[in-house]
């Protein structure tokens, strides 16, 4: 994929499309730090208080993206993008496109696709960070994409949050956002679980959260030991809590007999379930990450259709 790279600008002129709880707090950070910012919105009035900061505001994205050679893009879903975009495409040409709208990595990759056939040169984003985490270290906002994009503008993008770049395939900063949402959102669904098993006897999600929070934190720690293991693929490595001592069965039976709904451990327990069928009961329980993984053999021809 040829890159096409707007020229070098002064470090003041960007335009925010999209004042969202997360495009609005972009932008203000952006205002803060002295940026000359303009913003515009499909629904007008969400610009007062940036404008009283200092930010121009654009009638239309017309107007919007022709105003500065990088344009910062913080909508809902891909679609909203390519229905904001399209009608300005010739404006955006030889400009600078960062996307820090929500995509699935095949969604990144296309936009990336159009962005090049339309002469843009386009940086996927991926924000892992609520809008008031904005501005602090806490928050990160993944990239990929061409790397010399991503280090022309590293300054501006540090301003907002710890920037990670995964790299030149414009998918990777989704998919690793989406990863890590993955994890959280099972984490949580977990805590959840646990939470209605012990409030089926009076228990309240407080004293729950007040017990499990250390010992969750505690067992993050075995992130990395299993990480070591997938890595080296060997589940039969010493020292590795079996398939079949992980059987989840009295866990999914006490949360029937509380008349709680398993739903969520009992997926897990038909991956386990899997594997020791396939005669793995022997071996660790992170082979359930072989239950899981893709089939890495060529997926070029699933991406760009
Ligand atoms: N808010 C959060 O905590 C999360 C944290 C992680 C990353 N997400 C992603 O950030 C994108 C924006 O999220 P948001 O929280 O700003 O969302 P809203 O406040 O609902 O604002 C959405 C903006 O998108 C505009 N918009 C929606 N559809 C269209 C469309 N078809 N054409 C043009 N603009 C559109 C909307 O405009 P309006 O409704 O005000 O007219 C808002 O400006 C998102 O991808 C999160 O997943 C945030």
């Amino acid at each position: 994929m040829t890159t096409h790279f707007a020229t070098s600008y002064p470090r003041t002129g960007v335009t925010v499309l999209g004042l969202g709880a997360m495009g609005s707090a972009l932008a203000a950070r952006l205002l803060d730090i002295g940026y000359d910012v303009t913003v515009w919105n499909r629904t007008p009035g969400r610009d007062t208080v940036l404008v009283e900061s200092g930010a121009h505001p654009a009638e239309t994205v017309a107007d919007a993206a022709g105003a500065n050679p990088l344009i910062v893009v913080c909508l809902l879903r891909a679609t909203s993008v390519y229905e904001t975009l399209t009608p300005v495409v010739e404006q955006l040409r030889g400009r600078t496109l960062i996307n820090l709208t929500t995509t699935t990595p095949n969604e990144a990759r296309a936009l990336a696709d159009w962005a090049d056939r339309h002469g843009i040169a386009y940086l996927t984003g991926a924000i892992l960070a609520v809008p008031d985490m904005i501005g602090t270290p806490a928050a990160q906002i993944f990239y990929s994409g061409p790397q010399p994009i991503y280090e022309q503008h590293h300054e501006l993008l540090d301003t907002w949050a710890t920037s990670t770049y995964d790299g030149a395939d414009p998918g990777m900063a989704s998919l690793v956002d989406l990863a890590m949402l993955s994890g959280m959102y099972q984490m949580f669904a977990g805590f959840f679980h646990g939470a209605a098993m012990v409030g089926s006897e009076g228990m309240t999600a407080e004293e729950f959260a007040r017990r499990a929070t250390p010992f969750l934190r505690a067992m993050t720690s075995g992130f990395r030991e299993y990480a070591a293991v997938i890595d080296a693929g060997d589940y039969t490595a010493p020292g590795q809590q079996s398939l079949e001592f992980s059987d989840l069965g009295h866990i999914v039976s006490a949360s029937e007999e509380q008349c709680v709904d398993p739903a969520t451990l009992v997926a897990l327990q038909g991956l386990i379930t899997r594997e020791i069928a396939a005669g793995h009961g022997s071996e660790g329980f992170a082979r359930v990450f072989e239950s899981m993984r893709a089939d890495t053999g060529d997926r070029t021809a699933e991406r760009i259709a």
